[in-house]
C-alpha cells in the first residue's frame, strides 16, 4: 500500500487544528503509521524543501517551517498519495476545492497547514528524511475489512 508523509505544518498546529486534520484522514479509512509533534531542524527543513530552493518564496517558507512545531505522520492505505492529496486540496485555498480542508481552513499558499507528499517515490524519499524505520508501527484497523477490497 502506499504511503505519505503529512505535515500539519505551524499554522495548523498554532490554530489548533490537529485534531479536526487527523480526523479527516481517519474518516476516509487511512490508517496512521507514524507520528510525532516537533520543532523542525533548519537542516531538515531545507532537504525536505531543496526542490523550491531558489524560488522567491523558498526563504520564508523555511522561516515559516521552523518557526513553531509542526505534526509530522506518515499515514498508508490504498491509493493513499491520491487520496491523501483529494483530502488537502490544491496549494492555495482560493484555488482548493470545497470539502477540502486548505478550502475549509486556508486562504493563501505559505500557510496552507499541511504537506502531503505528492508521489509514491517522493513519499519514501519523505519518510526516510523525517522517521527513522523503526518509527514505522506496523498494525492494522478494525475497519479495513470494511473498507479494504
Ligand atoms: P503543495 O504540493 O500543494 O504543498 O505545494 P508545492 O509543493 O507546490 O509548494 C510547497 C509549499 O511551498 C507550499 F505548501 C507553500 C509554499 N508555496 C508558497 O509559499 N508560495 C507559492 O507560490 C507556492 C508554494
Amino acid at each position: 500500500m502506499e504511503k505519505s508523509l503529512v505535515l500539519i505544518k505551524p499554522d495548523g498546529v498554532q490554530r489548533g487544528l490537529i485534531g479536526e486534520i487527523i480526523s479527516r484522514f481517519e474518516n476516509r479509512g487511512l490508517r496512521l503509521i507514524a507520528a510525532k509533534f516537533m520543532l523542525v531542524p533548519l537542516e531538515l527543513a531545507k532537504a525536505h524543501y531543496a526542490v523550491h530552493q531558489g524560488k522567491p518564496f523558498y526563504e520564508p517558507l523555511i522561516k515559516f517551517i521552523t518557526s513553531s512545531p509542526v505534526m509530522a505522520m506518515v499515514w498508508t492505505g490504498p491509493d493513499a498519495i491520491a487520496a491523501i492529496r483529494q483530502t488537502v486540496g490544491k496549494t492555495r485555498g482560493t484555488e482548493a476545492a470545497p470539502g477540502t480542508i486548505r478550502h475549509d481552513f486556508a486562504l493563501q499558499a505559505r500557510l496552507n497547514l499541511i504537506h502531503a507528499s505528492d508521489s509514491v517515490e517522493n513519499g519514501e524519499a519523505e519518510i526516510a528524511l523525517w522517521f527513522k524505520p523503526e518509527e514505522l508501527v506496523e498494525w492494522k484497523r478494525c475497519t479495513e475489512d470494511w473498507m479494504y477490497e
